[in-house]
């Protein structure tokens, strides 16, 4: 193992803070550096500037204790870690403007000896134009060892982590690592074994970087059978929870679960990757994008039909995160979704949202007020759940029970989720066996029992 006695950590986001804090924590010295000087300000305080499990806790512990200091300025270092945003431009294209400029920032700061990993979800081939950019730059240096020219190494690691459970993630996750030679594996390998518990799987720098967007487009394109599976579900006034329920009780089915669409700044994004570069072979993952996408515009367009047809009503926009029990509303479906019902119904919406504690300056503009959630239980009379937070899992069915909802996540299977074009009621009962509550023809209930049902 060669000795390795600084990291430097570019790019303190959601990925970079977290791995920087954790190498930290293993005793090595960390410099995190971020072009956002609130950023990095916050981190030398030894607080974050991000949400997530027991975070701020380690972030403050590393940073007393000396390990984990952070700038705004490139420092030099034995191994430069690069986990900086790789986002979608409008035309759905990936923008590398900030891994290139992390590239140039440190360029002129390697000796040889360095190891240069990126981090960042990218295009297959990007590792290599790093090392390319960084030899333009320095063409005193060689990538890989031996024959003369002092050599740098660099290789591609993807996160892997799953906001949420980002530190266990970490640590225990197998990591997948591709070098532009196997000697710059090896040393990747050698670095990563120094916190990663998992098995770090050994590959070319192509192949992770594939490998990456493999695992985003898969759960895309998964989620995106889900999806339309809900619809056809919707069609036969089926529930698809149940469907998908007893399906996945074949040893050899795991479809996920429907939702209001795709969000975050992951899966919503990472398939475009393959599909820009290949969009004449990449036909499944484009389809599951416009799949995935369309989920959104169909339950904005039912929310829309219902309140419509409830010209009185207050409604409650339940969850406005990308997903269950996180602060982070980048990309959100349920964003999308509640923009569209106040472009539409304006003050008439309220937003649910126990994660934040403002609501977004865009949504208050349009007259949408935030309420909690006995508020809201008092105030509306219909409910768009959007996010399967824990706190709306747990609201008691005397509490709901008045509601005419939309139930996009199927947390509330013990009521009616409403389908508008039908109006027909699809309906759930607890875990009863399926046998007892199926008619033969469908799974349709007449008003007149979903009005027992609802009394
Ligand atoms: N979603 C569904 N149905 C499901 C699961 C998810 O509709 O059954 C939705 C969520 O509500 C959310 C979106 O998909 O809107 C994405 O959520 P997620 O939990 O599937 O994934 P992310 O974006 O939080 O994290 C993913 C993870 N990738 C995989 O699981 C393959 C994570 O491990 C990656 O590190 C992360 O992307 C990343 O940074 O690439």
């Amino acid at each position: 193992m060669h000795e390795i006695s600084k990291v430097a950590v570019i790019g303190l986001g959601y990925i970079g803070l977290p791995t920087a804090a954790v190498i930290a924590s293993r005793g090595i010295r960390v410099v995190g550096i971020d072009t956002n000087r609130l950023v990095s300000r916050t981190v030398a305080s030894g607080a974050i500037h991000i949400s997530e499990p027991d975070l701020d806790g380690l972030v403050q512990k590393v940073v007393v204790n000396g390990f984990l200091t952070a700038t705004n300025e490139p420092e030099s270092a034995d191994v430069f870690m690069i986990a900086v945003p790789t986002p979608i431009n409008d035309e759905n294209r990936p923008d590398l403007g900030c891994v290139m400029a992390a590239v140039d920032s440190i360029a002129g700061l390697l000796v040889p000896g360095n190891l240069v990993i990126l981090e960042s979800t990218s295009p297959v081939g990007t590792t290599e134009k790093i090392a390319d950019r960084i030899l333009a730059q320095r063409p005193d240096l060689k990538v890989g060892a031996g024959n003369g020219k002092p050599g740098i190494f660099v290789a591609y690691c993807p996160e892997r982590v799953l906001p949420g459970r980002i530190l266990t993630e970490l640590v225990n996750n197998d990591r997948c690592i591709g070098g532009i030679t196997a000697e710059c594996t090896r040393r990747a390998q050698a670095f990563y074994k120094t916190f990663v518990r998992g098995t770090c799987v050994a590959t070319t720098a192509r192949t992770a970087e594939l490998v990456k967007l493999t695992e985003n487009a898969y759960r895309d394109t998964n989620i995106a059978f889900a999806n339309e599976l809900s619809l056809i579900c919707d069609h036969y006034g089926i529930s698809p929870w149940e469907v998908i329920d007893i399906a996945n009780r074949h040893p050899r089915v795991n479809i996920l679960k429907p939702g209001p669409g795709v969000g975050g700044h992951c899966i919503a994004v990472d398939p475009w990757f393959i599909i820009d570069a290949v969009p004449d072979l990449a036909r499944v993952m484009r389809t599951s994008r416009d799949v995935n996408n369309n989920k959104t515009k169909v339950i904005a367009e039912r929310a829309v039909a219902l309140i419509s047809e409830r010209p009185d009503a207050k409604v409650a926009c339940c969850g406005l995160a990308f997903k269950a029990n996180v602060d982070d509303l980048r990309e959100s479906p349920a964003v999308e979704i509640a923009m569209h019902l106040a472009e539409r119904f304006g003050s008439r919406i309220k937003v649910v949202e126990p994660n934040i504690r403002e609501l977004p300056k865009a949504l208050s503009e349009l007259g949408a007020e935030m309420l909690t959630i006995d508020e809201a239980l008092m105030e509306c009379q219909v409910a768009i759940v959007l996010v399967d937070h824990d706190e709306f899992k747990m609201i008691p069915l005397a509490g709901r029970r008045h509601l005419d909802v939309i139930d996009t996540r199927g947390i509330w299977q013990d009521m009616p989720s409403m389908i508008p074009e039908k109006w027909a009621p699809v309906f759930r009962k607890d875990h009863a066996p399926a046998k007892n509550i199926i008619p033969k023809s469908g799974y349709r209930f007449s008003d007149q029992v979903m009005l027992e049902q609802k009394a």
